[in-house]
């Protein structure tokens, strides 16, 4: 195995990933606050930050991006990560289940990706089958020495039933969403941010050195969010994954300034 620090997902052992799956997992009704972020190339341009250390496509925008650079002969776009599962919102569901839709094989042979990325939902009533297919992809990605990023997310049946949580955010919840990221092989662990930096604290307190990453969420202002990344930081947190908070803004320049100086250079907001 790589280590993850000689990964190009990292820089300093941080990282700022693009995430630009939304089309998949929410529909195009994420890009009406910014009708042009539903060109998937805006999103590629934007990636190009020095800020950003991976873009975060499903299999289809991946290919789209491979071939975006290759016609433009640009060779400073963003690493790429490719999310090899995902689910829309379109079908009714007894729990929360993300299928696989790419190979990892066809990821790294096919479009050269440097990481993989995973959605886990622990706590479904499908956690077992998710749990099986992401050996598969785990053990896939050690053999091609390309990092995993588990998308790790505990919700559905498990956790609503549970009195001792109180929803998805619950701290506790958060912590043992990184900590299977740890125990089942992840190389980095993105997690929804538990709302302070004690939660966030009682995530790094269980997961070791394990690198990880907070879910940027809905869009909100620039000093909110800032203020979240860099408690996340400060913490212990090794950075973000954001896609709304980007693409939905009208020149996410200035605030991909600011996540560089936080993420990767330790400042204050
Ligand atoms: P955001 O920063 O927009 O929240 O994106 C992060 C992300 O994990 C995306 O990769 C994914 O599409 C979305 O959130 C899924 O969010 P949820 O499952 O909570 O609706």
């Amino acid at each position: 195995m790589n280590p993850i620090d000689d990964s190009p997902i990292t820089r300093d052992g941080n990282s700022l990933i693009l995430a630009y799956d939304h089309g998949t997992e929410h529909g195009p009704v994420d890009f009406e606050p910014m009708p042009k972020s539903a060109d998937p190339t805006h999103v590629f341009e934007v990636g190009r930050h020095d800020a950003v250390t991976a873009i975060a496509l499903q299999k289809g925008t991946a290919e789209y991006y491979r071939s975006w650079e290759a016609d433009h002969g640009i060779d400073d776009g963003a690493p790429l990560l490719v999310k090899v599962n995902g689910n829309s919102n379109l079908p009714t569901r007894d729990d929360y289940y993300s299928p696989t839709q790419c190979s990892v094989e066809y990821a790294v042979e096919e479009l050269d990706a440097d990481a993989i990325g995973y959605t886990m939902y622990a706590g479904s009533l499908h956690e077992d089958r998710m749990w099986t297919e992401f050996r598969e992809v785990q053990e896939a990605a050690r053999s091609y020495g390309v990092p995993v990023v588990m998308w790790s997310y505990p919700r559905g049946e498990g956790i609503q039933a549970n009195d001792d949580y109180s929803g998805q955010s619950d701290p506790a919840v958060v912590a043992y969403g990184a900590r299977l990221g740890l125990e089942l092989g992840a190389d980095v662990v993105k997690c929804k941010y538990p709302g302070s930096r004690e939660g966030w604290q009682q995530l790094e307190d269980a997961v070791g050195d394990l690198k990880t990453v907070m879910s940027g969420g809905s869009k909100r202002s620039d000093e909110a969010f800032l203020e979240d990344v860099y408690t996340t930081v400060s913490a212990g947190g090794n950075g973000l994954a954001v896609g709304r908070n980007i693409f939905q803004r009208e020149d996410p320049e200035p605030l991909l300034d600011d996540l560089e100086s936080v993420i990767f250079e330790a400042r204050e907001v």
